[in-house]
């Protein structure tokens, strides 16, 4: 009897171990048989990268926090996770090399119509997108919108650099491939994959900056990741990807959408230089329920009266603006952003306004996704 010469110790059956038949009685299926077993096909993975932690570097194990971004390129971040074959046929791209706060809208477009074109190939099963965490929640919400394919995708980043001690990011990947390439991760939106949860990309945020468990979503997630297994525990009810209106391969530019943060003695300078600036919409990132300081109500009904979309959201982490509540919206013909943080509401009135919509289309808009 043949055996195989290289036995890798993870085809070790513990139960032949334990029962004391041990390694001579552990044989290949393939030798028992006389011929090869046909293996399913693998799946494929296309990871597109574009920088980020998880493709940083530090001067030791020890700098977790001090390093260099943007550093290591694909295929070296994949040549040293030779476990990702076990899951999928994955090969790389190196779309972007930079640090997420230096991501531009031409960015986004750029990424979201090579995500577009690849989710098109019949021989494209999944993708992952390396990113920086910084403004990875947005990319992730702008890809919910405008890809429409239900294949996964899975965007993913890392709190540490690679050559820090417990750096977090070879495991954020091997999930992020290992989701991107089941098959019941598909029609669930746009996901994230960091800390062994799995995210929506709508909801997940950026909460803490300093430690592994950073993202989360206030909805909880959709599931969990453990060893290469999925488990979901709901999925999401707000439209995206394959179900949405909007698409990628529509337009090649985004809207001019800004945001002004509200705090005590906030001047109307702000407001006032936006509505100057040429922006198709303004994001007020308010106090509590998205309040508007006095002297600010002039000021945004003044960019509303310019034809510029006035969006009530709010600086605070949790919860959702309610309409009507802090200020008269419907009198004053402005949007509620309804849970969307302030950056996320940038995303999707900037996509929304890609097709020239009114208030009323709009609000609906912020209802829907
Ligand atoms: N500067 C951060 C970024 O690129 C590093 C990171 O956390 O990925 O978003």
């Amino acid at each position: 009897m043949q055996l195989p010469l290289q036995l890798p110790l993870q085809l070790l059956n513990p139960l032949k171990l334990v029962t004391g038949l041990g390694l001579a009685a552990f044989v290949s299926l393939s030798s028992l048989s006389g011929c090869a077993v046909a293996q399913p096909a693998k799946p494929t993975v296309v990871i597109l990268a574009t920088g980020g932690t998880i493709a940083g570097a530090g001067a030791s194990a020890v700098n977790s926090a001090t390093y260099a971004a943007a550093k290591v390129p694909v295929d070296k971040l994949l040549a040293g996770l030779p476990e990702l074959a076990s899951v999928a046929n994955v090969r790389g791209e190196q779309v972007f090399q930079i640090a997420s706060e230096s991501f531009t809208n031409d960015n986004l477009v750029k990424l979201g119509k090579r995500v577009s074109a690849l989710v098109k190939q019949p021989d494209v099963d999944g993708i992952v997108v390396t990113h920086g965490t910084d403004t990875l929640e947005e990319t992730a919400y702008f890809l919910n919108l405008v890809v429409r394919t239900s294949k996964p995708i899975v965007v993913v980043g890392s709190m540490r650099p690679g050559t820090a001690l417990s750096a977090d990011g070879a495991l954020n990947l091997f999930d992020a491939v290992s989701v991107a390439a089941s098959k019941d991760a598909g029609g669930k939106g746009v996901l994230v994959t960091m800390n062994d949860e799995i995210n929506s990309g709508r909801d997940v945020v950026k909460l803490v900056n300093i430690k592994t468990e950073a993202f989360k979503s206030q909805w909880g997630p959709l599931g969990m990741i453990v060893e290469g297994n999925n488990y979901w525990f709901r999925a999401p009810v707000k439209r995206h990807t394959a179900q949405s209106e909007f698409n990628i391969d529509d337009f090649d530019v985004l809207p001019a959408v800004e945001i002004v943060y509200g705090y005590g003695n906030m001047p109307r300078s702000a407001v006032d230089l936006f509505g100057n600036a040429g922006v198709k919409a303004l994001i007020h990132a308010g106090t509590g329920n998205g309040s508007v300081a006095d002297r600010n109500v002039a000021a945004l009904q003044e960019v509303r009266a310019k034809g510029i979309q006035v969006i009530r959201s709010s600086r605070v982490p949790a919860g959702f603006v309610l309409r009507n509540a802090e200020q008269p919206d419907d009198k004053y013909d402005w949007v509620v952003a309804h849970d969307l943080n302030p950056q996320k509401a940038r995303i999707l009135a900037a996509v929304a306004l890609t097709r020239g919509v009114d208030s009323k289309e709009l609000q609906r808009i912020f209802w829907q996704y």
